[in-house]
């Protein structure tokens, strides 16, 4: 939906600067070099929603390494852990008409998908996992999201380099269909290091836009007043860029 407002608006740029200068000789190459740029943004905005490979069961990495942080280093943490995180919460606010508070279970009763797909770290390693969740979309609609939200943005319950982590993604990326809020690694609840008991799988992106230890999703207009208002914690403090597509 968002695509689509994003598509008329540039359509509606184009419509209002073109209709100025059709009338002459350069106007009219000005105006194709104007299409060819409206038809290029279209192809990398419909190649954004392409699925990435996908791969067999046989591919999958035999251990899923951790990274980044391993657990989170608090008391609730300890407690959600040794109660089996029956008493997690993943709050969805924001720019939405009815905000929810899902537990595990909630998240199991949606429809499910499951993808083995490759995770790739810009420090220059690659896993291969079989993930299992609800889509991220599922969530985003069953919560009414407005028509004025932008980005999604992840809160997350660990703390690295002595900043909470969050992370943030656009409406195309956020309602991809291998955008996944997955609850287990390999057909089992996800382990510590991985980010139990929940956390996103955003398969068009690297490896540090994918949130672990999710705690929150809001939906959002603007990232200028989220964190330092570069879109995350690797934005933030170590001037990682924000769109990190693959
Ligand atoms: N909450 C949180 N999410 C995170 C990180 C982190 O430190 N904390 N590290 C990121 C980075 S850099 C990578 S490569 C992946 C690592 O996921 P893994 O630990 O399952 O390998 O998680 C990302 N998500
Ligand atoms: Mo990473």
């Amino acid at each position: 939906m968002k695509r689509r407002a994003l598509l008329a608006g540039l359509g509606a740029m184009f419509v209002g600067a073109c209709s100025k200068v059709a009338n002459s000789t350069a106007g009219s190459s000005l105006l194709s070099a104007a299409e060819d740029w409206h038809r290029k943004a279209h192809r990398a905005l419909s190649n954004r929603t392409a699925l990435v490979r996908e791969y067999a069961k046989s591919a999958i990495s035999p251990d899923f390494r951790g990274n980044g942080s391993l657990s989170v280093d608090t008391d609730a943490y300890r407690r959600h852990v040794v109660e089996g995180f029956k008493n997690w919460r993943l709050e969805v606010g924001g720019l939405v008409a009815n905000p929810l508070s899902l537990s595990l279970e909630d998240l199991r009763a949606l429809p499910q998908r499951t993808q083995i797909t490759r995770h790739d770290c810009v420090e220059g390693w690659s896993a291969i996992g079989e993930w299992t969740g609800p889509q991220l979309s599922a969530v985003l609609e069953a919560a009414g999201i407005s028509e004025d939200a932008n980005f999604i943005v992840f809160r997350c319950a660990d703390t690295l380099g002595g900043h909470k982590y969050y992370e943030s993604v656009d409406m195309v990326d956020a309602m991809h269909p291998q955008t996944i809020i997955a609850h287990l690694l390999n057909g089992e609840s996800l382990p510590i290091k991985n980010g139990a008991p929940l956390r996103m799988r955003i398969e068009r992106q690297l490896g540090y836009k994918h949130p672990k230890y999710l705690t929150a999703i809001e939906a959002v207009a603007s990232l200028d007043e989220i964190g330092l208002g570069q879109g995350g914690y690797w934005e933030d403090h170590h001037g990682y860029q924000w769109y990190a597509g693959i």
